[in-house]
């Protein structure tokens, strides 16, 4: 059964900034990708692309003999079995038709991720990065059933709402400068600065963060999952996952990013 995505659905993704779509792939769609991981990537000697180093890597493994270093734009290897694969889930039709209900203009395929296990993911927004006149929107994949036992995504909603100003208050508006402003001084001194000058920086930044979300309302959301289940999600929302209660569990999920075309000027 594939879930239809109503206008109502479209007042929910602009409201609370993300959609959870049960049912979305099928276990076929599913095991596709499963079979690619565990046939050409989990025993390869190669090098992939990292999420968090941003270069390659070979594979590194937890004590259970899963993949803990996550993979990033597996749709862009040369291998065209590995790329293909990635780009029939996410380059699909299935996938453009439900952003378009929620935004009528082209999105790209900009970033792809995989995760067999990781050491849960810090909260961030993803768009933090980009200019006002793009739009991210990122789908998240149960490839396998999933809760917060064996590690998976969780989001803030209505999180996304922070970037727009006129939602929220003056006294809001400045703490979430704030964090912004320590977020990038974050991101431009992560190699030079010494360490506890930076867990300084984190820290003042999450209390910032964690006032607003205590303001704003905004409790941590983290469905469980069935294979095949979807989280569609306003890449201005906050979100990261969760880390397993144990690394005898894998969490197969693989996530894409897209982005809308600039505007014509
Ligand atoms: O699954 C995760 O650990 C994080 C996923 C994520 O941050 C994303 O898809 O943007
Ligand atoms: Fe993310």
């Amino acid at each position: 059964m594939i879930a239809e995505i109503t206008s109502e659905e479209k007042i929910a993704f602009d409201k609370e900034g993300y959609l959870f779509v049960q049912n979305f792939f099928t276990d076929i769609e599913c095991d596709n990708v499963l079979d690619v991981f565990q046939n050409k990537i989990k025993h390869s000697e190669k090098e992939f692309y990292r999420i968090k180093s941003n270069s390659l890597e070979k594979n590194k493994y937890t004590k259970s003999g899963f993949v803990v270093n996550p993979l990033m734009n597996l749709h862009l290897e040369n291998d065209k079995e590995i790329s293909d694969t990635f780009l029939k889930l996410f380059d699909s039709e299935k996938v453009k038709n439900l952003i378009s209900k929620i935004d009528s203009r082209a999105f790209d395929l900009y970033k792809t991720m995989y995760f067999e296990s990781n050491r849960g993911t810090e909260q961030h927004f993803d768009s933090i990065i980009f200019g006002k006149n793009q739009r991210l929107v990122g789908i998240w994949v149960a490839l396998e059933d999933i809760s917060s036992k064996n590690g998976g995504i969780f989001i803030y909603p209505r999180t996304h709402n922070l970037f727009q100003s006129e939602y929220f208050s003056q006294e809001i508006e400045t703490l979430f400068q704030k964090y912004c402003d320590l977020s990038s001084k974050k991101q431009k001194n992560y190699a030079t600065q010494n360490k506890s000058e930076m867990l300084s920086i984190y820290k003042e930044g999450n209390e910032a963060l964690e006032l607003i979300l205590q303001k704003i309302n905004s409790n941590r959301l983290g469905p469980n999952f069935k294979k095949g289940d979807v989280i569609l999600f306003d890449g201005n929302i906050l979100h990261g996952s969760y880390r397993p209660e144990s690394f005898e569990f894998s969490r197969n999920s693989t996530s894409a990013h897209y982005l809308s075309k600039l505007k014509e000027t």
